[in-house]
């Protein structure tokens, strides 16, 4: 009976998800996520729904990160431009993104305070204080603060902010370089373990020379893909070995008596997350939510008019409904508002309640209610108890989980273009033809820029040297990723033969 009504649900004037750029800015406002119009450039407001999934989300980090050793701390937003100087090669990354406090009411600072852009140095000469043996070791510690960044970049609302609200930045430090080695794989467990949660789908990469954190010996990244085939860096983790320790003096005695440097790592996470969700997920209707991290996990929508003679029994059974599903912790809305039930269904479908369900006059003579779930807006009846409503509701939310997973890898593997056999035939029929002697010959541009198209598709895959990835880089304006982190496979570079491993390109964010 209801399927008339559900039909009025398309979510006039949002933008197509093809226009993603466009789809993107609408959808903040329209499901109430974030307000842009703060008069600050690159910062926003989070509104009540937005915040609500931001904390479920962060909870489910911040679970993570708890059960395995690490603990909670908060660090003061100021640090001193004296230690933030510290450590050249990260000063020299950073230099030209601090915002600086210089002045205290009327007076100028004797020291500039800088709002911290990452939190290496104010913790560092803390944990100078803090470690003194072997026993103290190792820390694991992360806080989740606002950052300050200047960035000159095109800004855009969670993806690349000023003030970026949801920092979890994770620091570690270690007796041995193996233990930061081993720290570095348990990190990039973790954020599989969190990303798999979201139904986020990631590659993770070794980042090139260029590209690393500054100050890190290496860093590691995880990718994902936006509708429009560019990728977003939703992670990082780095290996910092004894860099700041040795500008920091963090020391420890050893069991022999023997002072060492510590060895450390740090890895962080931002809204970019949050982004992630709902850029992976949303469609031509609005947000699409995995129900975990869903501020409204169901929404009960009674068909009924004002002078509907069983309006108070539908009424009664929705409020029913409702109440069970409260009592089994399942997050739900009654919505008994004056709108007509197409509104309804435009509002929770634009918020991307993963589940539906609708009960009307004639639901109540047949026994049944009618379930619709967002992500793929089939619907199907269930009876009207509500304990198989309520185990029904158990049930779909976890099979909409999986699809949602399933459906979001799939799109993603389907736009990872494997170039290596393409481009090695193109790159060996044109080398024939160039002149050996030059450095970056005319088949290798023509190598490099077929790379660079096959790019809008999405991510590709191809044996690339670093040398020439930098010039693919140079050429084509595309970013080079990395090397699989988990990846053994060796290859000849399809540019200029030499041996080295695969690399991950694509257009970024
Ligand atoms: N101290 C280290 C690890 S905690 C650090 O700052 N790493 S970072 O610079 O790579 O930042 C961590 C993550 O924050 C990045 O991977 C990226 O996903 C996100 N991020 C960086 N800059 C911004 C920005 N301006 N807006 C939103 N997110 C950002």
């Amino acid at each position: 009976m209801t399927s008339d009504v559900n039909a009025g649900a398309a979510a006039k004037g949002l933008p197509r998800r093809d226009d993603f750029s466009d789809w993107y800015s609408e959808i903040l406002w329209r499901a109430e996520i974030v307000d842009t119009r703060y008069p600050v450039k690159g910062v926003c407001v989070w509104q009540p729904f937005g915040f609500k999934m931001r904390s479920l989300i962060y909870s489910i980090l911040r679970s993570l990160l708890d059960d395995s050793g690490h603990e909670e701390v908060l660090f003061p937003l100021l640090i001193p431009r004296s230690e933030l100087m510290k450590e050249e090669e990260h000063i020299k990354g950073f230099e030209g993104e601090v915002f600086w406090v210089t002045r205290g009411g009327y007076e100028e600072l004797d020291v500039p305070l800088a709002l911290r852009p990452t939190s290496e140095t104010a913790i560092y000469p803390m944990l100078n204080l803090w470690i003194r043996s072997h026993r103290d070791l190792p820390i694991r510690i992360y806080q989740v603060v606002n950052v300050f960044r200047y960035e000159t970049k095109h800004t855009r609302p969670l993806i690349r902010v000023r003030e970026i609200t949801s920092f979890k930045e994770a620091h570690t430090a270690h007796a041995s370089r193996e233990d930061a080695e081993e720290q570095v794989h348990v990190a990039v467990e973790i954020y599989k373990r969190f990303f798999d949660r979201l139904a986020v789908p990631y590659i993770v990469t070794e980042r090139p020379e260029w590209d690393k954190f500054p100050g890190a010996e290496r860093t590691i990244a995880f990718d994902t893909l936006m509708p429009d085939g560019r990728t977003m860096q939703i992670a990082t983790i780095h290996m910092l070995g004894d860099k700041f320790a040795r500008t920091f003096d963090i020391t420890f005695e050893d069991c022999d008596g023997n002072r060492k440097f510590v060895q450390q790592t740090c890895y962080g996470i931002s809204e970019r997350c949050v982004a992630a969700v709902i850029a992976v997920h949303g469609d031509d209707h609005g947000l699409v939510l995995p129900p975990e991290v869903a501020p409204v996990q169901v929404v009960i929508v009674p068909i009924v008019f004002s002078r509907d003679e069983m309006r108070d029994d539908v009424l009664s059974v929705c409020s029913e409904l409702r109440d069970a599903l409260d009592d089994a912790n399942i997050r739900v809305v009654l919505d008994d508002s004056d709108e007509r039930p197409g509104a309804k269904f435009y509002k929770w479908e634009m918020k991307g309640v993963p589940l539906r369900i609708e009960v009307g006059p004639r639901d109540l003579k047949t026994g049944k209610c009618v379930f619709v779930t967002r992500h793929d807006l089939n619907k199907f009846h269930v009876n009207l108890s509500t304990e198989e409503v309520v185990g029904m509701v158990r049930k779909t939310l976890a099979r909409i989980y999986e699809e949602m997973k399933a459906n979001a890898w799939r799109r993603f593997n389907d736009m990872i273009i494997s170039l290596s056999a393409e481009t090695t035939a193109a790159s060996s029929a044109e080398s024939d033809a160039s002149d050996a002697s030059s450095d970056t010959s005319a088949s290798d541009e023509d190598v490099l820029s077929l790379i660079g198209a096959k790019m809008r598709g999405g991510i590709v895959n191809v044996f690339m040297c670093p040398k020439c990835g930098k010039a693919l880089k140079e050429l084509t304006g595309a970013s080079v990723l990395g090397t699989p982190f988990d990846g053994r496979k060796k290859g000849k570079c399809v540019v200029c033969s030499q041996e080295c491993a695969e690399l991950y390109v694509a257009r970024t964010y």
